[in-house]
């Protein structure tokens, strides 16, 4: 269909649609950079699900009931920002979109999740947002299974691109969704055959369509300029058993002079060309003017959400108030009050019986006593759950024929996880956390990086922490990515070093709100290092000492994890020959890095030698040797400079020098 036909079959629709296309082209041209054509092209679509399906209350933009949209195609925040503007969210004033891209202004090139109401999630990485989504969906059969359909009971909707298609992140998200059967879940793809670099097929024949289908996906197709098609395909979607793909046929910039070609993806900012694609619009307004009558007519599809709303909270009201409070709490992210008992508990138990073990047993004993009292934790491995010691017996396991079961089998999709733990924890009502082996990292990093950008409570259980896996080899054997982990702003990593530390680390993982926790577990076995039980949390002070040197202390000798029984064996030959040695056990230097300065000056006082062992890169570890009244010539590191090797672990650790021998002869060496 051309513009005069579509202009003449909806004409009302095609206003509404069109005042997304010249916002978009009046913000995009005002910032002189952004995306037009995407939300030119996908305007028909999100009108036709804003004004008819989206449930959603601009007055009560985190209702958790409210269905969820997610602009995976990041790259179109000007199609998100021009809804929220004109269906009426408060905070998404013209002076925002004036100032698009703008220092200050909560119209971010990407949506960014914490800036505007109404954006769910961060996107902007393609891929992310439509893996996102299915942690959102499996996060909403999981409440709605356990609260009731009263309660919880909405839709997941997507608008992804060619990119997001394209990234590797998708497969293992359609995959899993497939398995699931996320039948809430609904992704509209803005199938325009165009990206940056020309046409889709320059680097891509797949058959979309079949590729879902293959994934057990309910495929539907549309005209995506046509409302009535759109509409049609919405509505078969919804009444699907499985997650739907409708492939919306579109033109990018449609009505530009770029429409259908490359040049439509990014900035259009000519002046005459925006003229004429208005006058092909029949939109004849200024610059950011939407006339009243469209606006109004925008702010009754946006009002219309408010009975919904309303009627849903008062089901919610009509529950007793001790479940209105618990669902008050797992939507504030709040730990229930009976999690400082319980870890209180395991650590007493802990130093009573002092039991050798891995940091991933100590995890699982862990979660074991926390899992039955904190009931909105959602557990999941990458295919590691045996090794990664992430399921405990009362989670169940989360299938389409069991929605409460608290445990998903993730497969073999590490990105594909962490992206849905996000997914979950934006939802909001359940706490994710996943396994998968520490030297994995890498290929969850790039949704890790949004948990942290996002401020999202996501633990990663990352065992296999070192060198110390043995076998399996250098594939495995993560060296640099503590350092990976610590270098991400606003992540906590910990690596406990038994036990009571692991159960501490927990703690400070599951009462964060707005930082997601890396934990660093061993595969071997550790002996118990803490041998008292106090009830303050040191973990949680990041590093703290351990022993302290008897006599005169000379050395201060700083490890973390496994390391720290070395650096206890090292303490006992110095002492045995005089030299006054103090243990700082150092679970988490991000923890410690925000302590006040007096306390880290305790732990940490000038002077003495100082070194650090860990199993891994140096970097990172100059704050604390070398900064912090420590110095140069008295400072040493005892840990990895190369990749590791395969061989049992007691040989690794001595080949590396990773030993309490060769941590004396480096401290010698500086004293
Ligand atoms: C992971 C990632 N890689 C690259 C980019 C840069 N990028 C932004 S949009 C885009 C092309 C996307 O094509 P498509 O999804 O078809 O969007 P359209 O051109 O149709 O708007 C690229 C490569 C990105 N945002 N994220
Ligand atoms: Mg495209």
């Amino acid at each position: 269909m051309d513009i005069e036909t579509l202009r003449a079959r909806h004409p009302d629709h095609w206003m509404r649609a069109c005042a997304i296309r010249t916002l978009t082209l009046d913000a995009v041209a005002a910032a002189n950079s952004g995306h037009s054509g995407m939300p030119m092209g996908m305007a028909d679509v999100a009108t036709v699900l804003f004004e008819k399906h989206l449930n959603f209350d601009p007055a009560a933009p985190r209702w958790p009931n409210r269905d969820r949209f997610i602009l995976s195609a990041g790259h179109g925040s000007m199609l998100i920002y021009s809804l929220l503007y004109l269906t009426g969210y408060a905070d998404m004033t013209l002076d925002q979109i004036k100032n698009f891209r703008q220092w200050g202004a909560i119209t971010a090139g990407h949506p960014e999740f914490g800036h505007v109401a109404g954006v769910e999630t961060t996107t902007g990485p393609l891929g992310q947002g439509i893996a996102n989504a299915v942690g959102f969906a499996m996060a909403e059969e999981n409440l709605r299974a356990r609260w009731g359909a009263k309660i919880v009971d909405h839709h997941t909707y997507v608008i992804a691109g060619d990119g997001c298609l394209m990234e590797g992140v998708s497969q293992e998200a359609i995959a899993l969704a497939g398995k699931q059967q996320l039948s809430r879940l609904i992704v509209l793809w803005d199938d325009n055959g165009i990206t940056i670099d020309g046409k889709v097929s320059i680097a891509d024949v797949t058959d979309q369509k079949a590729r879902f289908a293959a994934s057990s996906w309910n495929v539907l197709s549309c005209d995506g300029h046509d409302p009535e098609d759109i509409d049609r395909a919405l509505v078969a979607a919804k009444a699907s058993d499985r997650p739907t793909m409708i492939a919306c046929k579109t033109h990018i910039a449609l009505g530009h002079a770029a429409q259908d070609t490359s040049k439509g993806h990014g900035a259009l900012t000519d002046a005459a060309q925006m003229a004429a694609a208005k006058a092909a619009y029949g939109w004849d307004h200024p610059a950011f003017v939407v006339p009243s009558d469209i606006k109004t007519a925008w702010e009754a599809k946006g009002a219309r959400g408010a009975k919904a709303h309303a009627e849903w909270k008062a089901r919610l009201e009509a529950l007793s108030a001790a479940k209105q409070a618990e669902f008050a709490r797992i939507f504030a992210g709040e730990a229930p009050a009976k999690l400082a008992s319980v870890i209180r508990g395991v650590k007493k138990a802990a130093v009573e019986a002092m039991p050798k073990l891995a940091t991933r047993a100590a995890s699982e004993k862990v979660l074991a006593a926390v899992n039955p009292v904190m009931t909105e934790t959602i557990g999941g491995s990458a295919d590691l759950t045996g090794s990664n010691n992430t399921k405990t017996a009362d989670l169940g396991v989360f299938t389409p024929e069991d929605r409460k079961g608290r445990y998903v089998y993730y497969g073999i999709r590490e990105h594909g996880m962490a992206a849905a733990m996000n997914g979950m924890a934006l939802h909001g009502g359940v706490r994710p956390y996943g396994g998968t082996f520490m030297c994995f990292t890498d290929y969850a990093r790039p949704s890790m990086r949004l948990s942290a950008l996002m401020g999202l409570p996501v633990v990663y259980v990352m065992t296999h922490d070192s060198i110390g896996l043995g076998e399996d080899g250098p594939t495995h054997q993560p060296v640099e990515h503590l350092a990976i982990s610590r270098s991400t702003p606003n992540t906590v990593v910990i690596r406990p070093a038994d036990l009571v530390e692991t159960a501490e680390a927990w703690e400070v993982a599951l009462t964060a709100k707005t930082t997601p926790t890396v934990l660093a577990l061993s595969r071997q076995n550790l002996p118990a290092v803490r041998k008292a039980h106090v009830n303050q949390n040191l973990v949680a002070k990041g590093a703290y000492v351990l022993e302290e040197a008897t006599g005169k202390r000379q050395v201060i000798l700083i490890a973390t994890g496994s390391e720290v029984e070395i650096a206890l064996k090292a303490r006992a030959a110095l002492e045995a020959e005089g030299i006054g040695t103090r243990v700082v056990s150092m679970p988490s230097m991000e923890l410690f890095a925000a302590q006040d300065e007096a306390y880290r000056k305790r732990v940490l006082p000038g002077g003495p030698v100082r070194v650090a062992i860990e199993a891994g890169v140096r970097q990172g570890w100059d704050r604390w040797l070398l900064g912090e009244r420590g110095k140069e010539t008295k400072a040493g590191f005892v840990g990895m400079a190369s990749f590791g090797a395969s061989a049992p672990m007691e040989r690794l650790y001595k080949e590396f020098g990773i030993t309490a021998e060769n941590t004396v002869a480096v401290v010698k060496s500086l004293l």
